[in-house]
């Protein structure tokens, strides 16, 4: 017998679990989906299959739920399923959680010992005809792209060796080329990157192995054209913490957010360590090179938004403490003090970007972001609730000079999921297409697919699919064109 979930804030309202798998062809459309969309938006969302071990748990370690829409003819069909990781199939063959927190192997159940910890429930992206569903502290996770069924926990044929895989690899637009990494690669707590260049056919190009300055958070990365970046956020993983059951990461306000810099060919005798003043480190926008200068944009705020991983004290900040902008953060080669330079590229209070993706590692001007209007909603903002889900408008921001060119928000009761962007055709100039998103209708306690127009975005959708039910709020995920779903290898 499933007992009932618990009632905290990470696991009712909204973000009850959903535990659903199911399909709907031919949702019901309000407007007209362009005719030119061929492809599938895909996203993934932490949905627990079981009440927690411990009694209560973060949102971040719930079993990772993948939903596709597959757009085609003007036609959208749902699709969702759960990530069938080892750790599912195991916990659903004995009815209950067997895992116990989030990234601590010391607090399983003694019989999964050894087991996979993965959940895949952070993002969701296609490289060589294959979906995965990633979650940082584990190898990546094989879906078939039009069925979801799940094939299998990968180190691509043996030639990744990293425990671990980001949940954010870039793609170069040219190659196609996967810039991935994992950090903690060579276990728990440990202070190793691992980093790996993937070609199209999932062939290894590149490895690099090297220490970070402090066992800290890596969840983004950024490439530029001859480099890539790896933001370092000031938490710190403790094994020993960890054996008395406690958090893999402590909130460290002392230390600086450090960025690695590596040419993108480059060995561990090259990596050099840029230092910036403590900040929360958000989501990659887009990094490129100007005048031999690095340049990566990255919202940073003033202090710790994971508020459930406080610091050596137990403090951490009240939601509403919390104040960031948009910021864009200089690394010089050419410094011998290799110090980060950052300048306030946009005051917006905006997170979970979306850019033109031919355009990612260049030169670029369009980004489409959720933001935050306080003003518009009218409904109170709950501490403690995850980070992710209190955005309510679509923001339309230029690169170039930081302004917002346009803005959608749906309503006072709705609030947003992460959009992806689609270009309108193989030949749009840059941020000229469609936004993809989710929009949450609390009042009516349901969701909206809708499409939006970038040209027109201040306009509202031209389409919207109504999902007969509430989605919990995504993490991550993308967009695939049709053309994506065939091997190459
Ligand atoms: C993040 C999310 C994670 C995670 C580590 O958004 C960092 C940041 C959903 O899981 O495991
Ligand atoms: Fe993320």
């Amino acid at each position: 017998m499933t007992k009932p979930f618990p009632r905290s804030p990470q696991m009712s309202g909204w973000e009850a679990p959903q535990r659903f798998e199911g399909d709907i062809y031919d949702l019901e459309i309000e407007g007209e989906v362009p005719e030119d969309l061929d492809g599938s938006f895909f996203r993934v969302a932490p949905d627990p299959q079981y009440p927690p071990r411990l009694g209560d748990d973060i949102f971040f370690n719930g079993d990772g739920s993948v939903s596709a829409f597959r757009i085609q003819n003007g036609h959208i069909d749902f699709k969702m399923r759960y990530v069938q990781t080892p750790r599912y199939l195991r916990e659903r063959e004995a009815r209950r959680s067997l895992f116990g927190a989030y990234r601590n192997p010391y607090t399983d159940d003694a019989s999964v010992a050894g087991l996979s910890r993965t959940t895949g429930n952070t993002n969701v992206v296609m490289h060589n005809g294959l979906l995965w569903a990633l979650k940082e502290d584990s190898l990546p996770v094989a879906m078939d792209p039009l069925t979801l069924d799940t094939l299998g926990e990968s180190d691509f044929a043996g030639q990744v060796s990293s425990r671990t895989f980001t949940a954010h690899p870039k793609f170069d637009p040219e190659t196609g080329d996967m810039f991935c990494f994992g950090y903690e690669a060579k276990g728990y707590a440990t202070d190793d990157i691992a980093y790996y260049v993937i070609d199209p056919s999932g062939a290894v190009k590149h490895e690099a192995w090297f220490r970070m300055p402090y066992p800290g958070m890596v969840h983004d990365m950024a490439i530029t054209e001859n480099y890539v970046l790896f933001p370092v956020a000031p938490f710190t993983s403790d094994l020993e913490r960890m054996k008395a059951g406690g958090p893999h990461w402590q909130w460290e306000p002392g230390l600086d957010v450090v960025y690695g810099v590596i040419p993108r060919l480059g060995g561990p005798e090259d990596v050099r360590w840029f230092h910036g003043p403590n900040a929360f480190v958000g989501h990659t926008l887009n990094a490129f090179e100007d005048g031999g200068r690095i340049y990566y944009d990255v919202p940073l705020l003033n202090d710790n938004a994971f508020t459930w991983w406080p610091d050596a004290e137990g403090r951490a900040p009240h939601p509403a403490e919390l104040k960031g902008a948009v910021m864009r953060v200089e690394l010089d080669p050419k410094r011998t003090d290799l110090r980060a330079q950052a300048e306030v590229l946009s005051p917006e209070l905006a997170e979970f970007p979306a850019v033109d993706d031919r355009y990612v590692s260049a030169a670029y001007r369009h980004v489409f972001l959720m933001g935050m209007d306080l003003s518009a909603m009218d409904f109170g903002p709950a501490p403690a609730l995850p980070a992710n889900s209190l955005f309510n408008t679509f923001v339309h921001l230029d690169a170039h000079n930081g302004t917002v060119r346009s803005s959608w928000a749906p309503g006072p009761s709705a609030t947003v999921q992460e959009p992806v962007f689609v270009p309108r055709g193989p030949g749009a100039p840059e941020g000229d297409g469609y936004l993809l998103a989710l929009v949450n209708r609390h009042d009516e306690v349901r969701s909206d697919l809708v499409v939006l127009d970038t040209a027109h975005l201040a306009d509202g959708p031209v389409a919207t699919a109504r999902l007969p039910f509430r989605m919990k709020n995504a993490l991550h995920g993308s967009w695939a064109g049709a053309e994506e779903f065939t091997r190459s290898s």
